[in-house]
């Protein structure tokens, strides 16, 4: 089973409920809904954590650069992908980007508004440079695109490995 773990950053938690105009009117269970149901059709699957969600999931503060930090460490083991709003850590988080680094698993950047038509402050993402790609701009439809993307990239790189010749030659090198 390809699993695929999705990060919020901190105040992603507000969605649906301020800044509508920004941020749109869904709110992040209903991304996260709509997230799951397509991993279910692609068969994949999706551990989904972020902070403050209430008393029915296992309660973890991502507000925290820290907790991110050490889940982006964590997912070295048992995910082939990660999905990441950093929110306003994209912009400071050299930590971030570092860990995304470290573990080297494929990573999509999403973000709901697009950041480069902000303030210039939002224009500079740290991530980027580690991410397989960013999406920014198209509201919650960026996540499932990410998915899409994340999901073609890992079948690719699946059967770019079974047919390289490279991978043949080492086979039966160490045969
Ligand atoms: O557009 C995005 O997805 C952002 O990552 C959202 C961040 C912002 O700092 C980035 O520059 C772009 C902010 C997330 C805060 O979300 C809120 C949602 C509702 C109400 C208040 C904040």
């Amino acid at each position: 089973m390809r699993r695929i773990l999705v990060l919020h950053g901190p105040n992603l938690n507000l969605l649906g409920t301020r800044e509508q105009s920004v941020y749109g009117n869904q709110s992040l269970d209903s991304i996260d809904s709509a997230l799951i149901k397509l991993a279910q059709d692609l068969g994949v699957e999706v551990d989904v954590r972020q902070s403050n969600r209430g008393v029915e999931v296992d309660v973890r503060q991502s507000n925290s650069e820290g907790e991110l930090v050490n889940w982006i460490q964590e997912s070295g083991t048992g995910y082939q992908g990660i999905i990441i709003n950093p929110a306003a850590y994209t912009h400071t988080s050299i930590a971030i980007r570092d860990a995304l680094a470290a573990v080297g698993l494929p990573t999509v950047e999403v973000h709901l508004s697009n950041i480069h038509q902000r303030e210039p402050f939002r224009h500079h993402s740290h991530v980027a440079g580690v991410a397989l790609g960013q999406i920014s701009g198209l509201g919650p439809t960026g996540y499932l695109l990410a998915l899409r993307g994340l999901h073609d990239h890992l079948s690719a790189q699946k059967k770019f490995k079974k047919s390289s010749p490279g991978s043949r030659r080492q086979k039966s090198a160490s045969r």
